[in-house]
């Protein structure tokens, strides 16, 4: 007999897939099959991919069964088949992956009426990773070009309005992390009391306005504003702009949030203005303070100026290659969530994190300031 929660998952389940078969429905089997971009995968793979996750951690660990396609394993691993190859293998193209999404997800539902949802927590991760795969892929339609890359625009705009204005916060202790109960990654447990001086922190993230005043005022020539890995990253690349901006400026409004900046980027902005980038503490304990809620957090991810790596006490949960493989100087930690963040990832907890020189993310500034 079917639970509450059994249902509840089925429902989410089947809303993630029309989310997912939303999204690629414009697209005929050789847009999809493409190499659109050389960071990316084709978007074909991400579907096969999609189902081989699922089929791994519901069918197979939860339910203790087979893996439908063992022989697709390897080819849908992250980890093996990195992204710069993933043009050249033979993965599931046209129908045949949309056969394989339905034949796994099939699968899946007979696993939860058959042994129930466990603590869920399986589920839970299933669900969030085709989300996340959903903004992956919108990522490759942003840097394509095609539709589904760019955020609608929002009839709830209110201007632009308390830009420049911050919000100061005592010196305090709080609890960084989720807490025990409910579903988390990995990565953000343990929950544990720091303390965090006082500092200041913008209402808003830098809109594209601000951007183009940085760099009308020579930010991308002034030396003095960027360390000597951006500086030399901006100039091997030539880069004089956000990524997806014409010679006239942002495609969205100059009151919308600036997206698609590197971290390199972020840092010199934020020294143009003499501020900085907030740590991932900063960040949390702000989006968590309830006397002045920061807006626009669901807007764009925000670097900060955290690398990222495990709490104290971290246990890798339910696979090393989740987060524990990154960890380390290499990443920088993003917060908050993008426009094309699905609702059940948006987390004050939830760290995201990517190269310091990548601008297909959907990422922006807030700054920060010591109090002086
Ligand atoms: C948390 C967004 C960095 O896309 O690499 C997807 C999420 N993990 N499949 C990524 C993820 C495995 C991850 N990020
Ligand atoms: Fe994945």
């Amino acid at each position: 007999m079917a639970t509450a929660v059994t249902a509840s998952l089925e429902g989410a389940l089947r809303e993630a897939r029309q989310r997912t078969l939303a999204l690629v429905a414009p697209f005929s089997d050789a847009e999809l099959e493409r190499v659109q971009h050389p960071l990316m995968s084709p978007l074909c793979w991400d579907l096969g991919h999609i189902a081989a996750y699922e089929d791994l951690w519901l069918v197979h660990r939860h339910g203790g069964e087979e893996l439908l396609r063992g022989d697709l394993a390897d080819l849908y691993d992250a980890f093996e088949t990195p992204r710069a190859v993933r043009g050249e293998i033979p993965f599931l193209r046209g129908r045949e992956v949309f056969a394989y999404l339905d034949a796994v997800r099939e699968r899946a539902l007979a696993v939860l009426e058959r042994h129930g949802p466990g603590d869920g927590t399986l589920f839970e991760m299933v669900l969030r990773h085709e989300a996340q795969h959903n903004e992956t892929m919108r990522q490759t339609l942003f840097l394509a070009g095609l539709p589904g890359g760019r955020p609608e625009p929002r009839p709830d705009d209110d201007g632009g309005e308390g830009e420049g204005d911050w919000i100061e916060i005592p010196t305090g202790r709080f609890g960084l992390g989720a807490r025990a109960d409910g579903f988390a990654f990995d990565n953000e447990r343990p929950r544990h009391v720091v303390k965090v001086p006082a500092f200041r922190i913008a209402r808003r993230p830098v809109s594209n306005g601000s951007w183009m005043h940085f760099c009308e005022g020579g930010g991308y020539e002034r030396r003095e504003w960027w360390s000597d890995e951006g500086w030399a990253w901006k100039e091997e690349y030539d880069i004089t702009h956000p990524e997806g901006w014409t010679a006239d400026g942002p495609a969205e409004d100059d009151h919308a949030p600036v997206t698609h900046v590197s971290w390199f980027e972020a840092d010199a902005f934020a020294r143009a203005q003499g501020a900085r980038l907030p740590t991932e503490a900063e960040w949390e304990r702000a989006a968590t303070w309830t006397q002045e809620p920061l807006r626009e957090t669901n807007a764009v991810w925000e670097w900060t100026s955290s690398h990222f790596d495990g709490y104290p006490g971290f246990v890798a949960y339910p696979y090393r290659e989740y987060s524990e493989v990154f960890f380390g100087e290499a990443y920088r930690v993003l917060r908050g969530a993008s426009w094309a963040t699905e609702a059940l990832v948006r987390s004050p907890h939830f760290r995201n994190w990517d190269l310091p020189q990548r601008r297909q993310i959907f990422a922006g500034v807030r700054l920060a300031k010591d109090v002086s």
